[in-house]
């Protein structure tokens, strides 16, 4: 069985904007695992956010990998407009496309690690053909659109069947990456039912703006997770 790191993804919609060089030092200096994206489109989600430059802008400003979450209708058309590079990974909604293939095909070809994500209410049947491809499935634990939300108990139960189907089928490469709410309280939960990779927004380290705030709370959330 494969043991892999426990990954801190901070979600850079809940970052400080007038703070954000001093931010991204804070994480490049404390072991995070990449930056969080959250691309949303008005459609797929009622909210506008983070724009494909702000994500060029990124990249230029950090060397930590981007983790791209799409919540934009028909992705697979718009895959090239995003600066994947080698190593960042890319999560696509289930529900947001009738191309999922195409769409992984698509993220592979830009040399990104395809993963598959999933609202509350979406069963895991919708993930089962891609997990083979998939390098982690994105299960939404609040309902995508807004941060602040509190969690759907019912996705605690949901990460515990999706880590037992990754074991039967020898996937444990796969990661699970829990998305919303993830309080030091529910990080306990979502860390024992099998989650590996948890976005971090204002329910955490990302509650404060301040440096060595930010730096103090990723040093508890990485005690939790052991
Ligand atoms: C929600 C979005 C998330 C949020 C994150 C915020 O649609 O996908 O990535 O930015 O969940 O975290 P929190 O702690 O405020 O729920
Ligand atoms: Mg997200």
């Amino acid at each position: 069985m494969i043991i892999m790191d426990k990954l801190f993804m901070p979600s850079m919609m809940c970052v400080d904007p007038a703070k954000l060089c001093e931010t991204l030092d804070v994480f490049e200096k404390n072991g995070i695992g990449g930056l969080h994206i959250d691309v949303m489109d008005g459609h797929f989600v009622p909210n506008l956010q983070l724009g494909t430059d702000y994500c060029r802008h990124l990249h230029r400003l950090s060397k930590l990998p981007l983790d791209f979450h799409l919540m934009i209708t028909e992705p697979e058309d718009k895959i090239a407009w995003f600066p994947i590079q080698e190593g960042d990974w890319v999560s696509v909604h289930a529900e947001s496309t009738n191309h999922l293939q195409r769409t992984f095909d698509r993220i592979l070809a830009a040399g990104g690690k395809p993963m598959v994500a999933l609202n509350p209410a979406t069963p895991l049947c919708m993930a089962e053909e891609v997990l083979e491809q998939a390098a982690g499935v994105l299960l939404m634990t609040v309902s995508p659109g807004y941060a602040g939300q509190k969690l759907v108990e019912s996705t605690i139960g949901k990460i515990s069947r999706l880590r037992k189907m990754l074991d039967e089928r020898g996937l444990n490469h796969v990661r699970i990456e829990v998305d919303g709410n993830v309080s030091p309280a529910n990080l306990v939960r979502m860390d024992a039912a099998g989650a590996d990779m948890y976005v971090i927004g204002s329910s955490g380290f990302l509650k404060s703006s301040d440096a060595d705030e930010i730096a103090a709370g990723i040093a508890e959330f990485r005690k939790t997770v052991g």
